[in-house]
C-alpha cells in the first residue's frame, strides 16, 4: 500500500489544516455536482470491471473499490452492485456515476471481495472521469480465493 504526503504551499497548508480540523475533505460525501477541475471540486465518476473469460472466474460475493488518485481518494471502499448479476465470467459491469471530490489522474485502485461468494478472477477495471472524457485502465489479472481478501492495482 502506497501513501502520498501532501505539498502544500503557503494558504493551501492553513486550508488543509482547516480540513483536517473541521472534518476529512476527502472522505466527506459531496453534495454538489461537478464545479469545476481542481482540489475541492466535485467531480462524477464511473467504474468499470471485466471479469475474464476463464472457467469459475465469476462470483456473487460483495465487491468494494477504492480509489486513489494524484489529488484525492474517493469517499471509502465503494459497493460495487447493481440490478445485474455482477462479476459474472467475461462479464462487463458498469457502477455510477459517482460524486466525489476531484482526486485528480486515478493512480491505483483497492479492490476489496467478501468471504460470501466464490472465488474471483476480474481482468482489469477502468474509471471514467466525466472533467477529462477519459477512462484510466488498471489492469489486474488476479485471483481472488474463497475468503475475504483486499488486493492494490496500479493504473498505470
Ligand atoms: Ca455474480
Ligand atoms: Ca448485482
Amino acid at each position: 500500500m502506497k501513501f502520498r504526503i501532501p505539498i502544500a504551499v503557503g494558504g493551501a497548508l492553513v486550508m488543509m489544516m482547516a480540513t483536517l480540523v473541521g472534518g476529512t475533505a476527502a472522505n466527506a460525501t459531496p453534495a454538489a455536482r461537478t464545479t469545476g477541475i481542481g482540489t475541492n471540486a466535485v467531480e462524477q465518476y464511473r467504474i468499470f470491471v471485466h471479469t475474464a473469460n476463464i472457467d469459475g472466474a465469476g462470483t456473487d460475493a460483495t465487491v468494494r473499490m477504492k480509489v486513489y488518485g494524484t489529488l484525492a481518494e474517493s469517499p471509502g471502499y465503494i459497493n460495487l452492485d447493481n440490478a445485474a448479476d455482477n462479476f459474472e465470467r467475461n462479464s462487463n459491469d458498469y457502477f455510477g456515476p459517482f460524486s466525489w471530490y476531484d482526486i485528480g489522474r486515478p493512480d491505483f485502485i483497492g479492490v476489496y471481495k467478501g468471504s460470501n461468494g466464490s472465488e474471483w478472477y476480474p481482468e482489469y477495471a477502468q474509471i471514467y472521469a466525466y472533467a477529462t472524457n477519459t477512462w484510466y485502465n488498471c489492469p489486474m489479472n488476479a485471483y481472488y480465493g474463497d475468503g475475504e481478501e483486499t488486493r492494490w492495482f496500479d493504473c498505470p
